[in-house]
This record gives structure tokens, C-alpha cells and sequence, in this order.
């Protein structure tokens, strides 16, 4: 018999029949219907950049797991869980090099301006009108704003790339990079700050006016993490102004209805929450968090909890 889950959000369909072939699952709008069903969810799957809701969550009696695909869990009450006995993973660790690579593949494009020059020659310009120099990544000062395992990988990389690096976080973790417990500081020596920080109300429009004045006219932003971690009307408004010279985003405070004012600016980098969107990583983190149900529901551990 097969175990009745939540399911919150949408799975690529290799995912979803990886799901389907172990477990029942019901949406929202079924448990809904059906307080038969309610009573049966024994376990949440969803995705980390949907939200499970806390009211939601005090509707499901017999609900022990809540099991995301994903590292973030901003989106989750993972509070009330605790104070309910309700186990929550994620799936840290097997998506960091896909998000680590794109967070390179982000920096690159904004560089060089990659998306504009496939425009350039698609529009049959290339010969009529020069194509202007970009910027190099080698030489440049990258600051990281967190250097948790994902910062880590970006770093890692980066040193490939003949940059300077330095972080800013909670504590000075004793590596090779510079750490600036500083944020303001980090950003006036920085020329792309790198945002990797967990979402969360501890790090809620982390990134404000003041940070991008800082960072200066000849600077870039990447968002890699959250969007709340950055104040998009400061971010619009230096965009448009010039305080910073551009910005790569892969994640927005409104998801996917982003404010349509980014869509007026040539000089942001807008890509739809893409980072863990591999073949293979989107496999990986099924496996781990299906590992994660079926330890639960054998006998109540889990492989990785937040
Ligand atoms: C998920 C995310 O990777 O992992 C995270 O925290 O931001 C998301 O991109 C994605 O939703 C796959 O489940």
C-alpha cells in the first residue's frame, strides 16, 4: 500500500513519475475536497522555491515529513515543524557545482554581455555596427556575500579565473579568502559581489541602497540565493541610475511574476530560477529527497535534516 503524500509544486516529468511510482499523491485542491484524504498525508514532497504553507501544515494530523527538493527552506515552517515533531530535509551538497557553474556562466554574461551578442548576430548587425569591448573577469575583486558550501564551489572556481576574492558572513571561517565582517566594506572593494546567502527573514533585503552605492558605477550584483535578500527597488533604481554597472539575477522577490520593470533594462541578466536545473542534478536531488521518505516512513530517520 502505498504511502499518501502532499505534493507542493511541479516536478520535471522524469521526477514525477520517480514519485508517482512510490507513493499516492495528492495537490492542495484534492485534500481539499476529500478530508479523507487529509487524514491519510503522512509526508509533504515539495520544491524549495514553493512555499508550504504554516496553516496549511496544522491541517494534516498525521503529517511526519516534509521533504523538499532543494537546499533553501526559507519557504518552509520549519518552526512550527519542530514544535510539532515534523522532520524537514532538503538536498544540499548534490546541487552545488550546477549552481556553482551557472553563477560563473552568470558573471561571464554580464562581462562580456553574451545574451546581447547572440542578439547582435541573430539581427545580421555583425559588420555593420562594431561590437563594443567587454570587461575581463580575470583581474577583478569578487566579493561573496555568504560562503556556505555553494559559496564555496563559486570560489573554488573562480580561482581558476585570476580574481581576487573576499567574503563576508556570520563568522571568519580561517581560509585563504580575505573575510570582511563588513558588508558596506565588502562592496566598496568588490567589482561583482556575489550574492549566496540562505533567504530568510536574518537576511531580508540584505542588499539595499547602500550596499549597491557602495559597490559603485563600474560593479556588477549576481543573485544566485533568494530574492529577498536584495531590495529590487534599490536594485531598479540603481540600475537605472547607473550606481552599478549591471546585475545578473536567477532569483527575484515575486516568482515568476517579477517586477516588469527589469524588463526595461539592457544591463540585467535575467534567467527563470535556474540553478539546479541539470538533468542530472534535478536526478540527484530526487533520489535524496525520496531516500529521505523512505528512510522516514521505515523507521523514522532521515538522511538529511535541516
Ligand atoms: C531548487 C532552489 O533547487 O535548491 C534551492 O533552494 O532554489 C531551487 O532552485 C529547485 O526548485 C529544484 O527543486
Amino acid at each position: 500500500m502505498k504511502e499518501h503524500l502532499l505534493q507542493i509544486g511541479e516536478f520535471p516529468p522524469f521526477v514525477q513519475a520517480m514519485i508517482d511510482e512510490r507513493y499516492q499523491c495528492h495537490h492542495r485542491s484534492d485534500i481539499e475536497r476529500d478530508e479523507g484524504l487529509r487524514i491519510r498525508v503522512r509526508g509533504i514532497i515539495t520544491r524549495s522555491n514553493y512555499e508550504v504553507p504554516a496553516d496549511l501544515v496544522r491541517t494534516l494530523p498525521h503529517l511526519g515529513i516534509i521533504a523538499t527538493c532543494g537546499v533553501g527552506y526559507d519557504g518552509i515552517p520549519v518552526e512550527l515543524a519542530r514544535d510539532l515533531g515534523i522532520r524537514v530535509t532538503n538536498t544540499p551538497d548534490v546541487l552545488n557545482s550546477a549552481v556553482a557553474e551557472l553563477a560563473i556562466g552568470m558573471m561571464l554574461s554580464l562581462l562580456r554581455r553574451l545574451p546581447a551578442a547572440d542578439r547582435y548576430v541573430r539581427a545580421g548587425r555583425w559588420g555593420a555596427v562594431q561590437w563594443p569591448l567587454g570587461e575581463s573577469l580575470a583581474g577583478k575583486r569578487v566579493g561573496m556575500v555568504g560562503l556556505g558550501r555553494i559559496g564555496k564551489e563559486i570560489a573554488a572556481r573562480l580561482e581558476g579565473f585570476d580574481v581576487r576574492l573576499a567574503y563576508h558572513g556570520r563568522t571568519d571561517q580561517g581560509l585563504r579568502y580575505r573575510f570582511q565582517p563588513d558588508i558596506l566594506a565588502l562592496a566598496n572593494d568588490s567589482d561583482i559581489l556575489v550574492v549566496t546567502a540562505p533567504g530568510g527573514p536574518a537576511t531580508r533585503h540584505l542588499i539595499g541602497r547602500e550596499v549597491l552605492r557602495a559597490l559603485g558605477p563600474d560593479a556588477y550584483l549576481v543573485n544566485i540565493a533568494r530574492g529577498s535578500l536584495v531590495d529590487e527597488d534599490s536594485l531598479l533604481e540603481a540600475l537605472a541610475g547607473g550606481i552599478i554597472a549591471g546585475a545578473a539575477l536567477d532569483v527575484y522577490e515575486n516568482e515568476p511574476r517579477i517586477d516588469q520593470r527589469f524588463l526595461e533594462l539592457e544591463n540585467v541578466l535575467l534567467l527563470p530560477h535556474i540553478g539546479s536545473a541539470t538533468h542530472q542534478t534535478r536526478h540527484a536531488m530526487a533520489i535524496l529527497a525520496l531516500n529521505n521518505l523512505e528512510h522516514f516512513f521505515r523507521d523514522g530517520s532521515v538522511l538529511t535534516p535541516v
